[in-house]
């Protein structure tokens, strides 16, 4: 991977994310165009000589400037609502993994078949390999198969964290004594990187998460093997 991916965001691999950054998309045109409208506005009002001596009464303007930003309001509010529900859903899993957080690190159990558990520890600057994401790596990687529908649950053990995988659109909060649950599909193979989202103590910033996604043949070898 070139130095310059260490700067940005990684690709969408997920239909969910690939939602999200379209109604990213679309509530940025509604903003910058209303910004744009007011700026004009604004300019205009101070450079213009107009006057209006007989400003009263303006039963129309008032009818317009009310429903305008309430049909924009609508045209945001529905597609963000659709994406809510649909980050929610749980359709189908065909395979259960717990990410449970600890101080500071994670562990993940895969109990569907043999009962996998593993942590999951930052890999120190010193041990890293070529091409390897400095803070990023783990010494344990999630290994989960593509195009599958995939449930995960999510705990803490001592404080809240929060699991998050940016591309994939996942952010689920890790809190002691509940379960959360949340869902992925993964589009691709690859390596995918996230970090833990909740200020949870002084090592809050070393406990990344580091997922490999590979086909469901090479999966189900790995656990056999595992
Ligand atoms: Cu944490």
């Amino acid at each position: 991977m070139s130095t310059w991916m260490m700067f940005s965001f990684q690709d969408s691999v997920s239909p969910l994310m690939e939602h999200l950054i379209m109604f990213h998309d679309h509530s940025m045109m509604i903003i910058m165009m209303i910004t744009l409208i007011v700026f004009y506005m604004m300019i205009s009002l101070m450079v213009n000589k107009f006057v209006n001596r007989y400003l009263l009464e303006g039963q129309m303007i008032e009818l317009i400037w009310t429903i305008m930003p309430a049909l924009m309001l609508i045209f945001i509010a529905f597609p963000s609502l659709r994406i809510l529900y649909l980050l929610e859903e749980t359709n189908l899993p065909v395979l259960t993994i717990k990410s449970i957080g600890h101080q500071w690190y994670w562990s993940y159990e895969y109990s569907d078949f043999n009962k996998i558990e593993f942590d999951s520890y930052m890999k120190p600057t010193n041990d890293l390999e070529m091409n390897d994401f400095r803070l990023l790596e783990t010494d344990n990687k999630i290994v989960l198969p593509f195009n599958t529908n995939i449930r995960m649950l999510f705990t803490s053990s001592d404080v809240i964290h929060s699991w998050t995988i940016p591309s994939l659109g996942i952010k689920v909060d890790c809190s002691p004594g509940r379960i959360n649950q949340g869902t992925i599909n993964i589009s691709r193979p690859g390596m995918y990187f996230g970090q833990c989202s909740e200020i949870c103590g002084s090592n809050h910033s070393f406990m990344p998460i580091c997922l490999e996604s590979i086909n469901m043949k090479s999966f189900t070898n790995w656990l056999i093997l595992y």
